[in-house]
């Protein structure tokens, strides 16, 4: 399988975590991207030009949430996905907030990086307004993801990691104890720290590393 990705894209983060929890992490072949120009291969492959976009054989799957459940299913995974209808909902909402939570801090991170004088601090504003209220929301329901390992809490564990990469300053944790503690013990699965963001910058990034550790 061929992943059009980009070492610092928390939807990237994601699928990458879900690909090693499902054991197809090695499967992977990463191929990295500049979406700012145009790329032949990945447009034929998802009109949108967009990463995370995944090809398999004749397949090409798009959007991280359906990557994810590709794989799942893929690899025959059900403990990822709820099969609850109950708890199926709650995870897909719970994949959303997070997903929204990367939007926001993603939308934050491309205001910044204008010259200040373009910058619109209302945007800024609604933006981290966003991501305070979905982080307020995941610290109240902190208890309900303890020892939950699923779609939903990948995605939030990837969430908080690229708060922690681009939005540092928010600070996040002072005020949530309850979902501090849980990202700090559910950030030390493996697949978490194969995928951390904060190596894209420091050297190889930690898939790179991690795959050819498993001699790929
Ligand atoms: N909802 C999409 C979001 C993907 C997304 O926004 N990817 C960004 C990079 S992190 C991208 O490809 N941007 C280029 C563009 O939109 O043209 C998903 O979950 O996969």
């Amino acid at each position: 399988m061929i992943l059009f990705y980009a070492q610092t894209s928390p939807y990237v983060k994601k699928v990458l975590s879900v690909a090693i929890e499902v054991g197809l992490g090695t499967e992977i072949e990463c191929v990295d991207v500049d979406t700012s120009v145009e790329t032949p291969a990945l447009r034929q492959a998802n009109p949108l030009s967009r990463i995370p976009t995944l090809v398999d054989g004749d397949v090409a799957v798009y959007d991280s949430p359906v990557i994810c459940d590709y794989l799942c299913r893929k690899a025959g995974n059900v403990s990822l996905r709820p099969q609850d209808p109950d708890a199926q909902l709650r995870d897909a909402r719970l994949q959303a907030l997070a997903d929204g939570v990367m939007d926001s801090t993603r939308a934050v991170r491309q205001e910044r990086m204008r010259s200040p004088e373009k910058q619109v601090a209302s945007v800024i504003e609604r933006q981290v307004l966003a991501v305070s209220h979905a982080l307020d929301v995941l610290d109240a329901e902190a208890a309900a993801l303890d020892g939950v390992v699923t779609i939903g809490t990948l995605a939030a564990g990837s969430a908080l990691d690229y708060v922690d990469f681009r939005l540092g300053d928010l600070n996040w944790r002072d005020t949530r104890p309850a979902l501090a503690a849980w990202y700090a013990a559910f950030t030390q699965r493996p697949s978490m720290q194969h995928t951390a963001l904060r190596d894209a910058q420091t050297g190889p990034a930690a898939f790179l590393a991690w795959r050819a550790a498993q001699g790929k």
